[in-house]
């Protein structure tokens, strides 16, 4: 039983609802923008709403355009594994990385991950070496937070890798996938709900 949303201890995880994640943005995924006033609507019934930011300097490695011969979606190997290469998107203090139109950002806290030039952050927790962590884990733990719900994009990269982590770490991990989008890469929407499940995480 996923536990008791308002209950002090469980928190709204808002993953990387931005510009560049909707249609019309640089990595758009699909119905992106339609999730919006679902996710505001779910805010009110959390002690604790968190939002996240992906968030990259100008040449980040995980962009198609660092890497001379490669093309977005097209796949490297990178010193902690493979690694998706991705248009140019969420580009520290662009248009791109703001919040989506109309996301209510009046959460607790926002973090922010991406930054590290050499390493691509899926996940809210840690960095693609999943190792290097955000600092998301210390606060939730200080605050007594025990249960996430998690809703956002894209459902099969940054939602799939932050609830992985959270369950790993012991975190009661619930996804909404009513409120969330995928990109859906070769099969990745189906891959990531079957991992997500096999880790324990309560799908609904
Ligand atoms: C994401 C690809 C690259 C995400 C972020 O938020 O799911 N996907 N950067
Ligand atoms: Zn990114």
């Amino acid at each position: 039983m996923p536990a008791d949303e308002s209950a002090p201890g469980h928190a709204l995880l808002v993953i990387d609802m931005q510009v560049d994640f909707c249609p019309g943005g640089a990595l758009a995924v699909p119905g992106g923008d339609a999730l919006v006033r679902g996710i505001n609507a779910a805010m009110d019934g959390f002690a604790a709403v968190i939002l996240t930011q992906d968030w990259h300097p100008a040449g980040h490695s995980s962009f198609a355009s660092s890497h001379p011969g490669k093309a977005p979606m097209e796949t490297t190997q990178m010193p902690y594994g493979p690694q998706v290469l991705w248009p140019d998107h969420c580009i520290q203090g662009s248009d791109g990385a703001g919040f989506a139109p109309g996301l209510r950002t009046d959460g607790d806290l926002i973090i922010r991950k991406g930054y590290n030039p050499a390493i691509d952050s899926y996940s809210a927790f840690f960095e693609n070496d999943h190792t290097t962590p955000t600092g998301l884990e210390g606060y939730l733990r200080t605050r007594g937070i025990s249960d996430l719900t998690l809703v956002g994009l894209a459902l099969d990269f940054c939602v799939n890798f932050s609830a992985l982590d959270a369950a790993r770490l012991g975190f009661g991990v619930t996804v909404r996938t009513d409120l969330s989008a995928a990109i859906d890469l070769q099969g990745s929407r189906a891959a990531a709900l079957k991992s997500m499940a096999g880790a324990g995480v309560t799908l609904t």
